[in-house]
C-alpha cells in the first residue's frame, strides 16, 4: 500500500460533476483508496492554446496497491470513461487525471514520470495540495 497525491483538472462541461465523477470511479479502483479531496479551485489555464475556459482542480489523497503504470492505466480508461478525447498538448479537456507523487519514487520514463515535473511551478496543484498532505 503506497500514499499517492493524484491532481485531477476540468476546463469543460461540467467542470465540478466531472472531477466528482473521477473521484468516484478511482475509489472503486480495486486496492485503492480516497484519503482526502482537497478543496476545488478555479484558475486560468496555464499554457496551451488562447481562450480556452477556466479550469477548476483539486488533489486527492490516495492509498494504493497499484503499481505506477497500472495506476496510469486506469486513470486513462477513467478519462476515456468520463469523456475525455485526444486533443491538443494543454488544450482544452473535461477531465485530466495526474499522478503527482507515488509514495517516494522518482520514476523519470517516456510514458510517466513521477513527482510531475510541472506541479511545483503550478500554484492550481501546490495550494491544493498542501490542503491533504
Ligand atoms: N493543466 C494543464 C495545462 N494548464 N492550467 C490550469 N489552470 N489547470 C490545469 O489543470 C492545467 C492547466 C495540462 O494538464
Ligand atoms: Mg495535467
Ligand atoms: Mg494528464
Amino acid at each position: 500500500m503506497v500514499i499517492c497525491y493524484l491532481g485531477a483538472g476540468s476546463n469543460l462541461g461540467r467542470r465540478r460533476k466531472n472531477i466528482k465523477l473521477a473521484v468516484k470511479s478511482i475509489a472503486a479502483l480495486s486496492g485503492t483508496k480516497i484519503i482526502k479531496v482537497s478543496r476545488f479551485i478555479q484558475s486560468a489555464p496555464c499554457g496551451g492554446p488562447a481562450g480556452q475556459p477556466d479550469y477548476l482542480n483539486a488533489v486527492l489523497k490516495i492509498t494504493t496497491n497499484l503499481s505506477p503504470l497500472n495506476l496510469l492505466k486506469k486513470l486513462k480508461i477513467i478519462e476515456k470513461k468520463l469523456g475525455r478525447t485526444p486533443a491538443k498538448r494543454f488544450g482544452p479537456r473535461l477531465i485530466d487525471l495526474d499522478i503527482l507523487l507515488y509514495g517516494e519514487r522518482i520514476l523519470r520514463s517516456k510514458t510517466l514520470a513521477i513527482p510531475h515535473p510541472r506541479m511545483f511551478e503550478r500554484d492550481f496543484v501546490t495550494k491544493p495540495l498542501l490542503e491533504v498532505l
